[in-house]
């Protein structure tokens, strides 16, 4: 789609320096914090605080779990290329890395994000074909934008921003927070708000880009998030006969369904 390639070469001593800082402020938050997944699928990738990982090792030890890939991309990309990518089981990540002046907070998703936070769950079978199977349904409305604001927002509240409870309790798998030093801490605090995973108030309820979420929704298993793609499907079609005719901001709109 994009024929681009990690052009390993270039990367510069600012560059292993920013990832080696990265890794290790996120080595001091997310023990007890991530879900094991994560964890053991950082370590099963190699992850490690010297080293920007190679795509084509990453590579190939996916094709050896659950057979999905990376492919490189400039950046943010549209829509429909995203979810073409994620529906052919690709995920696709950028390679360049944020300046040392832009550590704490950078608009546009980097390599560390893309690589370091998302990455280790593609070794996870259930979560990718969620992934899978809600890109899927994507391509179907691909024209439609407040589908593609529904399913966004279902994309934001698991694959970026989601909690797991599991045997040892409570724990982060969304990549947005993995990312994150400030988030990793502040989701599990009391101050943050913890729901159980539910697919309508996630499809009503617009969210916020640019601050802490106001809430998190709790799974309690990855087969829960692939065994919801029947629930989702039946409220992104009543939402979207009940708004058919909305012609607003649909980032902003937050739809009343029953
Ligand atoms: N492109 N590279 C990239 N990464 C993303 O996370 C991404 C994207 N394009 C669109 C997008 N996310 C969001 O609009 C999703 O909700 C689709
Ligand atoms: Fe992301």
């Amino acid at each position: 789609m994009y024929n681009l390639t990690q052009q390993y070469e270039q990367y510069t001593t600012e560059d292993f320096l920013v990832w080696k800082l990265l890794y290790e402020q996120q080595s001091k938050v997310l023990p007890g914090r991530a879900c094991l997944e994560f964890l053991e699928g950082m370590f099963r990738l190699n992850f490690n605080k010297h080293e920007i990982p190679k795509f084509e090792d990453v590579n190939a030890i996916l094709a050896e779990t659950t057979g999905w890939k990376v492919e490189v991309v400039p950046g943010l990309i549209p829509d429909r290329d995203f979810f073409e990518l994620l529906a052919d089981k690709k995920f696709p990540s950028s390679t360049w890395l944020r300046k040392m002046s832009e550590l704490e907070y950078l608009e546009e998703p980097d390599m560390f994000h893309d690589t370091f936070a998302h990455m280790p769950l593609l070794t996870i079978q259930f979560f990718v074909d969620y992934l899978q199977e809600l890109s899927k349904l994507a391509l179907k409305h691909i024209e439609n934008p407040l589908a593609i604001e529904l399913i966004g927002r279902l994309y934001w509240f698991t694959v970026e921003f989601g909690l797991i409870h599991n045997h040892d309790g409570m724990r982060i798998y969304g990549a947005g927070i993995l990312s994150s030093s400030g988030e990793s801490v502040f989701c599990l605090s009391k101050d943050a708000n913890q729901k159980p995973f539910q697919v309508k108030e996630i499809i009503e309820l617009h969210y916020y880009k640019d601050h802490f979420q106001d809430r998190y929704y709790v799974i309690q298993s990855y087969k829960q998030l692939f065994d919801s793609i029947p629930e989702i499907t039946v409220w992104l079609e009543k939402a979207l006969a009940k708004y058919a005719a909305y012609q607003g901001d649909v980032t902003q709109l937050d739809l009343q369904l029953n």
